[in-house]
C-alpha cells in the first residue's frame, strides 16, 4: 500500500472506516496518526493521498535537522551577537577575569576561538571549559540531544564540570541567559544550543555565540591584557583580502563539509562536493606560491581554514563522505596544515580524541552503531596526537617551526 516513504514525504491512507497519516519525523521515526473517516470527506475504500510534509512539522533540534525540503543542509544564524569593547564605558568592556569561554574541543567553530585565546596569550584573562564530546540528552523531559558537562574532572579527559553554575548542559546556560529561549520549542521548533558560548560572569549572560565575531573581539579588544598583543590577525591592509578568502573558504570548505555530510539527497551532496573540491584545489594552487592563504603572514583566514583541514582526513573524509581526494593527497595544503599546527599554542587547541568521539558518536543517522575510529597516538602526547604531528613538514612550509608544540 505504501510504496515510497522518505524523509520529506508523508502519506495519507484511507481504508474502510479509518484514516491514517504516516510520515517520518526529523529523527527518522515513523509516526502514524489515525482517526475516524467521519472527519474527512467520504472516499472509496482504498485511496492513497500523497501529502507533501509541511515545514511546520520540521524540527531543528540540532544541526542534523537543519534541512531544506530538497535535502540540503541549511545552517541557521547565531542568536547572541553582542560585542566586547576595549572602551571601559561599554556594556561589555574588556576586563580580566570577567568572561568565560565555553567550548567543545570537537567543534571547529569553537576551536577557532580557543586557538585565538592561546595565540593571543589570553589564557590568564579569559578562562575556558570544554564539554564532553558526545551529545547526550540535555533534559529528561524531552529528546533534545546536545552538549553536556562531565560530573567530575576524571570522567572525560579534557572536559570539565561547569565551574560557574554547575550546569549539566549548554542548554541550561542558554536558559539562564534567556528566559525566552524555551519559546523556541513552539512549532516550528528551532532549538539549537550552538557552540561556542562567551559568557559574561558579571551580567550573567551570553555575550556571543558566533565564533566569527568572538575571534575579532579576541584579536583587538583585549590588547591591553594580552601577552601577545602585537599579533594582529586582521590587519587593516589585508582586511579586504581576508574577507574575500573567508567567504569562499566558509561556503566551500568550513560549511561545505557539513553540506556534504548532512545532505539527505544525492544532488545537494554532489553540489557541495563539487564546491568543496574546487575550493581545496584553489587552496592547493595558492599555497604552492605563498606560505599562508593571504600572503606571507599568518592571518585570521589561516586559523579559519585550519580548523576544518585538521579534521579532514580523520573525520570528514569518512563520516561526511568527502573522500574524492584526501588532504594528504594535496602536498601544499597538507604541509600548510602541519605548518599551522606547529604555531605555538595551536596544537593544544586540537584534541583528536574529542574530535573523533563527537562526530562519529553524536550523529546516529550517519553512523548508527556509533563506532569511533581509533586515534593515532604518539608517545609524547596520548590525547592530542594526529597525523599532522607525526609527519614532518616539507617544502616552503618547513621554514620556521621545527619543534612541535605538543
Ligand atoms: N555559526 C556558529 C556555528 C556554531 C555551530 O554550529 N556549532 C555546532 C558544533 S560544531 C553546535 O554547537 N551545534 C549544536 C547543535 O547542532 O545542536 C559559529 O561559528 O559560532
Amino acid at each position: 500500500m505504501i510504496h515510497e516513504l522518505n524523509n520529506s514525504d508523508g502519506w495519507a491512507v484511507i481504508m474502510h472506516n479509518v484514516a491514517c497519516i504516516v510520515f517520518y519525523n526529523s529523527h527518522q521515526m515513523l509516526l502514524i496518526i489515525s482517526f475516524p473517516t467521519f472527519q474527512i470527506p467520504p472516499l472509496s475504500s482504498f485511496r492513497l493521498l500523497h501529502l507533501r510534509r509541511k515545514n511546520t512539522l520540521q524540527m531543528a533540534r540540532s544541526a542534523l535537522d537543519e534541512m531544506t525540503n530538497s535535502g540540503a543542509f541549511d545552517r541557521t544564524p547565531s542568536t547572541f551577537r553582542n560585542f566586547i569593547s576595549k572602551d571601559p564605558t561599554s556594556r561589555f568592556p574588556a576586563e580580566s577575569g570577567r568572561y568565560h569561554l565555553y567550548i567543545s574541543y570537537a567543534c571547529p567553530w569553537a576551536s577557532r576561538c580557543l586557538s585565538y585565546l592561546k595565540i593571543k596569550g589570553l589564557e590568564k584573562v579569559i578562562s575556558f571549559t570544554s564539554v564532553k564530546p558526545i551529545w547526550e540528552r540535555t533534559n529528561e523531559n524531552d529528546e533534545h540531544m546536545g552538549w553536556v558537562f562531565p560530573a567530575s574532572n576524571d570522567e572525560e579527559p579534557g572536559a570539565e564540570p561547569d565551574p560557574l553554575h554547575g550546569a549539566r548542559s549548554i542548554r541550561e546556560l542558554y536558559e539562564i541567559a534567556s528566559t525566552n529561549y524555551s519559546g523556541k520549542y513552539t512549532v516550528p521548533v528551532r532549538f539549537k544550543t550552538d557552540f561556542q558560548v562567551l559568557w559574561d560572569k558579571k551580567l550573567q549572560t551570553i555575550v556571543s555565540n558566533e565564533s566569527a565575531e568572538i575571534i575579532r573581539m579576541f584579536n583587538t579588544e583585549f590588547n591591553k591584557l594580552a601577552e601577545n598583543a602585537s599579533l594582529d590577525l586582521y590587519p587593516t591592509s589585508l582586511q579586504g583580502q581576508i574577507d574575500e578568502v573567508n567567504e569562499w573558504v566558509y561556503s566551500g570548505i568550513n560549511n561545505g563539509v557539513y553540506k556534504c555530510g548532512f545532505a539527505r539527497r544525492q544532488e545537494p551532496y554532489e553540489e557541495a562536493t563539487q564546491k568543496l573540491y574546487q575550493a581545496l584545489d584553489e587552496c592547493e594552487d595558492i599555497l604552492g606560491k605563498q606560505r599562508y592563504i593571504c600572503g606571507n603572514s599568518v592571518t585570521e583566514a589561516d586559523i579559519r581554514l585550519f580548523v576544518t583541514l585538521i579534521r579532514f582526513d580523520e573525520v570528514y573524509a569518512v563520516h561526511f563522505k568527502c573522500n574524492k581526494k584526501l588532504l594528504r593527497e594535496y602536498p601544499n595544503v597538507f604541509n600548510y596544515t602541519k605548518d599551522i599546527f606547529q604555531i605555538p599554542g595551536i596544537s593544544s587547541s586540537v584534541n583528536m580524541e574529542h574530535i573523533k568521539k563527537h562526530y562519529y558518536g553524536s550523529h546516529p543517522s550517519i553512523n548508527p552503531f556509533g563506532i569511533i575510529p581509533v586515534v593515532c597516538m604518539t608517545e609524547t602526547n596520548k590525547e592530542r596526537a594526529c597525523i599532522h604531528a607525526a609527519v614532518p613538514v616539507t617544502g616552503m612550509h618547513k621554514k620556521q617551526f621545527s619543534v612541535i608544540d605538543l
